[in-house]
């Protein structure tokens, strides 16, 4: 039920390290052209830092891991792509729809495909004001073994709320460089975190004692901070305005992540675009990195 692109197929056979990319972030977080772009980018960046790039997508009914150009294209500019989460999988498969991935699901089918490491923006989590609606994301971070370099959760989520459900889950989450819990578009959140790492291997030596120790069956979650964060103020304002526009426009369900981006980008005329892609590139890039310490560490044993 996977088809491999060439690139990927042939890394596998060669035990090349390989990165997971998601792809809602092309077809739902990011705005055209600038989302196909951002795509390659981030691709070409995982290549020069070592390792192979694998998006993660369906088309036409079929999972995909690692896309050629004209499939990657249709992930961007193709209207009827959907976005799935682990949920819709088999659903897009039996329907032979096309749909992007999100964290939920990408995490899922990396690891079907035995990929460890997987690169994001920002994970999902516990809404705010509504703290029924928690991303699928959560979930399978609790199931899934993968390690998931990330800028945090999204801010406009409740983020300590969010926090305490990866406590719940037994998650762990590793501050890159940080005590701070990362916050997205803001270098830091507000909230600490307990364990902060300095080095890819440091990050790969504990998912190597996670498997002597059979706690390997969740995810862990590096919390990667942004360098260059969005103006504090500017990004508060707009993130008031944004809940407030969400709910005068009943936006509801999987709707109301690609709402708020949307709205960050129009409203702060890129700044919250340019933070956004500055994370997913920095994110790929310490994956990338990850991943062929990893590799290395696996060939020692
Ligand atoms: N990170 C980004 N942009 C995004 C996302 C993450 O920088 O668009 C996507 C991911 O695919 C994540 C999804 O899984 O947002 C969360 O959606 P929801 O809140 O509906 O679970
Ligand atoms: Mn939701």
């Amino acid at each position: 039920m996977i088809k491999f692109s060439a690139e990927v197929a042939a890394a596998q056979a060669a035990g090349q390290p390989i990165v997971a990319l998601e792809s809602t972030i092309i077809s739902h977080g990011l705005p055209r052209p600038k989302n196909l772009e951002v795509a390659l980018e981030v691709e070409a960046i995982v290549r020069s830092a070592g390792a192979v790039p694998a998006t993660i997508a369906l088309i036409d009914g079929i999972v995909h891991v690692g896309l050629e150009s004209n499939e990657l294209d249709r992930i961007a500019n193709d209207d009827s792509v959907v976005k799935a989460s682990s949920r819709d999988l088999a659903i897009i498969v039996s329907t032979k729809k096309s749909a992007a991935t999100t964290v939920a699901a990408t995490a899922h089918i990396a690891h079907l495909a035995g990929i460890n490491v997987f690169a994001t923006g920002g994970l999902g989590g516990v809404h705010r004001g509504h703290s029924y609606d928690e991303s699928a994301d959560l979930i399978a971070l609790a199931e899934t073994p993968i390690v998931i370099v990330c800028a945090g959760v999204k801010s406009i989520l409740d983020v300590p709320g969010t926090l305490e459900r990866l406590e719940t889950f037994a998650v762990p989450v590793l501050g890159f460089g940080t005590n701070k819990f990362p916050g997205f578009y803001l270098t830091e959140s507000g909230y600490e975190i307990e364990h902060r790492v300095d080095s890819v291997e440091e990050i790969a030596a504990i998912w190597n004692n996670r498997f002597e120790l059979q706690t390997n069956d969740r995810a862990i979650v590096v919390a990667n901070p942004v360098v260059n964060q969005m103006d504090l103020a500017l990004h508060n304002q707009i993130l008031e305005s944004g809940l407030k526009a969400a709910a005068a426009n009943h936006i509801t369900g999987k709707a109301v992540t690609p709402f708020l981006l949307e709205y960050f980008h129009t409203q702060s005329k890129g700044e919250s675009l340019r933070v956004n892609i500055d994370i997913i590139k920095a994110n790929s890039h310490l994956a990338a990195l990850l991943a062929v310490s990893l590799h290395a560490t696996a060939q020692k044993k």
